[in-house]
């Protein structure tokens, strides 16, 4: 199985809950390992070109606010399969969706405040790690 890396980011709602250290256990339980990290508070700008792929959306304005009502923790991780790999450990985008045991389901309370974000692809993970990583900001994970 292939190594990949992926972007992690715990949104403003599971900052504010104090559970970033919980949700490390996740992925560090899972064998996914934290190669780089940064507490930001995103401005709109960022939050705007961070999501561009849902600027047409009718839900973009609320997601680009809540992203910037506090600040967030953003991770590369990294590990076999590490795109699918933190995907099923995040659970499905709506909270009452998501099966027992993921992220979402213990710390997320609706749909815009659903506690993580995800790369969903490998073009896009790339896409996300060089949004926030210099390449000499992440380290490779013996
Ligand atoms: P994320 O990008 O944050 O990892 O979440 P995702 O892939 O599971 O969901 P995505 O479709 O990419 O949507 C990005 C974020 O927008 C909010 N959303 N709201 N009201 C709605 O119908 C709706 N749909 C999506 C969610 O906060 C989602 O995480
Ligand atoms: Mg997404």
């Amino acid at each position: 199985m292939a190594i990949e890396r992926t972007i992690s980011i715990v949104k403003p709602d599971a900052v504010g809950k104090n559970v970033i250290g919980k949700i490390y256990d996740r992925f560090e339980s899972a064998g996914l390992k934290i190669v780089a990290a940064k507490m930001k508070h995103l401005s709109r700008a960022e939050a705007e070109g961070f999501y561009a792929v849902h600027k047409e959306r009718p839900f973009f304005n609320d997601l680009v606010n809540f992203m910037t009502s506090g600040p967030v923790m953003i991770q590369v991780l990294e590990g076999e399969n590490a795109i699918l790999k933190n995907r099923e450990l995040m659970g499905a985008t709506d909270p009452k969706k998501a099966d027992a045991g993921t992220i979402r389901a213990d710390f997320a309370a609706s749909i815009d405040a659903n506690a993580v974000h995800g790369s969903d692809s490998p073009e896009n993970a790339a896409i996300e790690i060089a949004f926030f990583f210099a390449s000499s900001e992440v380290y490779a994970g013996r």
